[in-house]
């Protein structure tokens, strides 16, 4: 499996992803072999609420990437769907034009049941379309709620996309967005209210930069017809290599690195913990209502206690 991927066989990436996004076990040796073969990568998260032309701008982007003889793949992550399996992919991104290019790997990706588990799989994922050779990874997430705070785990660089006249900074605070992005875009700036919005923009952004720290630049752009998506990308290429002179970047990969090997133990100290028979355990001495009248710390006490001593 590991040796098809490698020479780009896209099939195989996919059966891979499938793998992951149903979290059916592959063994830890899989990325261990797989790992020295990845670093190669930029993976870019793109981010925004929902229909402000993400999908849009992804596939203005495509084409520069190719331009400059470079490989891609696109992950789309929908925090709403369970299972994608590729299948709902036409409906939302489209993309279908590169179908046939072996630069371009595109693919959608459900993530209902464990929200928490998005990061890792992000990862996971990011490692396997890595390891086909790609020199960037995109992965497009709705700005609503903890999936693209998952994603930005699983990225380099992440770029926020706003549009015009959606009652701009207060969605902009609600979501968490200012934090996360290190460009933004406003796209859609056919329409009336582009403008004010970089404005206030701007100004949040001031009001919100560290000194020292590297403020997000803000670039327009109408990914219908294309306009600033050439200036957009080479903003991404100017940002990557300014991240990478202060040392951003390899921070940020070691923090990743840090915090992946976090997530293993705990999930497999987890998963160790929850055996069947400790689910039972757990289903006994909450079977009744009167089970409520003992403290849950009580109760997690004796089982973690338990689990201790074997
Ligand atoms: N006027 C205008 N329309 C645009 C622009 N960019 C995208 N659109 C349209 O906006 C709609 C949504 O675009 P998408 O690219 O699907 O947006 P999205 O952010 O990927 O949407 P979700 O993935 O559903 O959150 C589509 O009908 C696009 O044709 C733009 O710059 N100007
Ligand atoms: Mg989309």
């Amino acid at each position: 499996m590991l040796k098809s991927i490698r020479s780009n066989n896209h099939r195989e990436l996919s059966k891979a992803i499938s793998h992951i996004e149903n979290d059916q076990d592959i063994s830890p040796d899989y990325f261990i072999q797989l790992h020295p073969y990845i670093h190669h990568s930029i993976r870019i998260g793109i981010t925004g609420p929902p229909g402000v032309g993400k999908s849009s701008l992804v596939d203005c982007l495509i084409p520069e990437i190719l331009s400059q003889d470079k490989s891609v793949g696109v992950v789309a992550v929908d925090p709403t769907s369970p299972f994608s399996g590729g299948a709902l992919l036409g409906d939302r991104i489209r993309m279908n034009r590169f179908f046939d290019n072996n630069d371009v790997y595109i693919r959608s990706m459900g993530s209902h049941q464990h929200l928490g588990g998005l990061a890792k799989k992000a990862q996971d994922v990011g490692d396997v379309i890595a390891a086909s050779g790609k020199d960037i990874i995109i992965f497009e997430t709705v700005g609503i709620g903890q999936a693209e705070h998952d994603v930005v785990k699983a990225v380099d660089l992440t770029v926020v996309v706003l549009m015009p006249g959606t009652g701009d900074e207060i969605q902009l605070m609600k979501a968490g967005l200012m934090e996360i992005a290190d460009i933004f875009v406003i796209n859609k700036t056919d329409k009336e209210g582009a403008n004010r919005l970089a404005q206030t923009l701007q100004a949040l952004l001031h009001s919100f930069s560290k000194p020292d720290s590297l403020e997000p630049p803000v670039i327009n752009t109408i990914a219908s017809t294309g306009e600033g998506v050439f200036d957009w990308y080479k903003l991404i290429e100017d940002h990557l290599k300014e991240m990478d002179k202060r040392g951003v970047l390899e921070s940020k990969r070691l923090e990743r690195h840090r915090e992946r090997i976090r997530g293993l133990i705990q999930d497999r100290l987890l998963s160790k913990f929850w055996s069947s028979h400790r689910l039972e355990q757990l289903e006994k001495a909450t079977q009744s209502v009167e089970s409520i009248q003992s403290s849950p710390y009580e109760i997690a006490e004796e089982l973690l206690t338990a689990f201790e001593n074997g």
